[in-house]
């Protein structure tokens, strides 16, 4: 290992004043006795062994089931580089106020040295990562969620000795003491005070998005809040698609898809090759590639069942840690909306007695798996490969419950830019606050870009002029709802339907009709055997309301005012051309 490494795990333990300082290899061995250390400290519960091999359940402090987007800075030098959808904090302020909270945080308790590979080994796309961690749960869900170990060390010495320091510790949980702080100019991570998924798996949104986005603006190329899937049509190709939907809007679900009856005979097949993270760069020939840099799952469990995500329910079956689930009496986990009906008694999230007439959810609604990527049955062969796969398409989705039609097709790349910038969806439990309110999500990056925003779109402009084969970019929406409230697209399998039609635009055909939005199939152009969705209600899918759109248009000006002169020019000019179509829509429909 490098010196550098070294003197730096040397200089926090000083700080942190750990017993035990402990080096993670990623051998098998190591997981085992790291599994019986949490079993006998009560951070992991082992689950039935015979029903689900190599399980086990965690439950977090219930102030600490989410990410803490409001306790998240940007510790840029200058507070403009960190851009008005971040908080900011000096960094010498920043480096006081919490090194003092650290300031022997670690005293009578082990150190756990955890290196780890984001991205597949010898891929030019990767990156090295160090968290040094007192949480035994973390350093067990990066064993999973990344290549952990010597193997992190072996790409470290091959590739020029960088690394991203990750320090990370538990503190004393309080919401008030709880810090995730981020200095993108040193390369480094700061959080105390959470045991939660993003707040504390440093590899995930900490360095692989919000790091990694600014070294990304540096060098060239994207990191981004996206799922990636392949799609093999009858004829036999196979075509990429990333999208980018914000915190629990259907990533995990789209990249597990499975064919419904009807689509899988014709020959349709769906792969699995991330779902929820894409490292993208242009190739040299001109078109965008993307790797998936994690290596496991950390996917929302309520709403699993071997109905909505089969896939999914196959890959949580063995070597899987739950997370705030309910516990049934024979050690098996549920959820709400689990394959079995509710137990008639169980240990609801918190581990309390729960019966179905608590009137409270037995699953926390953030609860989380964390699971191998290896062990999903639809996990595309080529998913490790170092040089990624190439990108036909880029969805942006969100959940909207009006306004905004079940897909549309952008008409450029800076187009594309701008649906992506202008993104926003109804707020969910991953993050938290206040459940369904609507809110700007650009890219569905507003919580993972770690600088300006403005910045950020120039730069999705610059990667597009490098490209002579850029992906087409579509906006989707799964939530539209009709007047019942209830969703009027069936969703999940059924989301293939207008993946065909998007590798159909892809390739060329595709029936569409031009909006002022952009292209909007036609009724007919989205396959519907074997589904019941009714004429009218594809109208209602696909229905581009104009009076809808003024709101839309005033609410976007509102929200690029907001980054002055950062907002780049192509993106003012298309707000102004959309502003000008919706208007021009109107007169014809009041002097028609
Ligand atoms: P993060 O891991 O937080 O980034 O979430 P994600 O984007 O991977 O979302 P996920 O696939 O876990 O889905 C979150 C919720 O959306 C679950 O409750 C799903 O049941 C629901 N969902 C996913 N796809 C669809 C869909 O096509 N239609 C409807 N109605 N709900 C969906
Ligand atoms: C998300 O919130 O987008 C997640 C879960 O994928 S977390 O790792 O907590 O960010
Ligand atoms: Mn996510």
């Amino acid at each position: 290992m490098t010196d550098t490494v070294k003197r730096w795990v040397e200089e926090i333990a000083a700080i942190t004043t750990p017993d035990r300082i402990y080096w993670c290899n990623g051998s098998e061995e190591e997981r085992k006795q790291l599994t019986a250390e949490a079993v006998k400290t009560g951070v992991l519960i082992e689950l039935n062994q015979q029903k689900l091999p190599g399980c086990y359940l965690h439950r977090s402090h219930p102030s600490d089931v989410a990410r803490s987007e409001h306790l998240t800075f940007i510790c840029s030098r200058r507070k403009d580089d960190c851009g008005p959808t971040n908080n900011w904090m000096a960094p010498a302020e920043a480096r006081e106020k919490v090194g003092a909270l650290f300031k022997g945080s670690m005293k009578g308790r082990t150190m756990y040295v955890v290196p780890f590979l984001m991205g597949p080994p010898g891929s030019a796309f990767s990156k090295v990562g160090i968290e040094i961690t007192d949480s035994v749960y973390v350093a067990l869900n990066m064993r999973i969620m990344t290549r952990m170990g010597d193997v992190a060390l072996e790409h470290l010495h091959s590739h020029g000795g960088e690394f991203t320091k990750c320090l990370h510790g538990l503190g004393d949980l309080s919401p008030d003491k709880r810090y995730i702080l981020h200095f993108p100019e040193d390369n480094e991570i700061w959080s105390i005070g959470s045991g939660y998924g993003g707040n504390a798996l440093l590899g995930k949104k900490c360095l692989a998005l919000r790091i990694a986005s600014s070294l990304a603006c540096r060098e060239g190329w994207l990191a981004e809040h996206m799922l990636i899937l392949g799609v093999k049509t009858p004829k036999g190709d196979t075509h990429y698609v990333t999208g980018a939907f914000p915190s629990s809007c259907g990533k995990t679900n789209l990249a597990m898809l499975v064919p419904p009856a009807p689509l899988r005979d014709e020959g349709w097949q769906v792969w699995t090759v991330g779902d929820d993270i894409s490292w993208l760069r242009p190739g040299t020939d001109g078109r965008l590639w993307a790797v998936n840099p994690e290596a496991g799952f950390f996917g929302v469990v309520p709403g699993t069942s071997s109905k909505t995500n089969p896939n999914a329910m196959a890959t949580i079956a063995k070597n899987t840690i739950y997370t705030n689930v309910a516990l049934r009496p024979d050690g098996t986990v549920w959820w709400e909306g689990h394959d079995d009906p509710p137990p008639e008694h169980a240990l609801d999230w918190q581990g309390n007695p729960w019966t179905p007439q608590s009137g409270t959810p037995a699953a926390h609604p953030n609860s989380r798996f964390t699971a191998p990527a290896s062990q999903c049955p639809s996990i595309a062969p080529n998913w490790e490969d170092p040089a990624g796969v190439p990108i036909s398409a880029i969805l942006f989705g969100a959940r909207r419950q009006r306004v905004v039609p079940l897909v549309y097709q952008a008409m450029s790349w800076q187009h594309g830019v701008f649906l992506g910038a202008t993104l926003s969806s109804e707020t969910t439990a991953a993050a938290a606050g206040k459940v369904g309110l609507l809110r700007r999500d650009p890219m569905a990056m507003l919580p993972f870009c770690g600088y300006n925003m403005g910045d950020y779109w120039g730069h999705w402009l610059k990667v597009g002029e490098k490209l002579t084969n850029p992906p087409k970019v579509f906006r989707v929406n799964w939530f539209r709802t009709g007047d019942n409230g209830k969703f009027l697209w069936p969703g999940f399998g059924d989301n293939l339907r207008v993946l065909a039609w998007v590798i159909d635009r892809c390739t060329g055909s595709g029936e569409a009709e031009r909006t002022f939005l952009g292209w909007v199939p036609t009724r007919r152009a989205i396959d519907r055997t074997g589904i019941d969705v009714s004429d009218t209600t594809m109208d209602q899918l696909l229905h581009v309301d104009r009076i809808d759109w003024i709101d839309a248009v005033s609410a976007q000006s509102m929200f690029f005012e907001r980054f002055g002169e950062r907002l780049p020019e192509p993106i003012r000019e298309e707000h102004d051309a959309l502003a000008r179509r919706v208007s021009t829509a109107l007169q014809q429909f009041f002097y028609k």
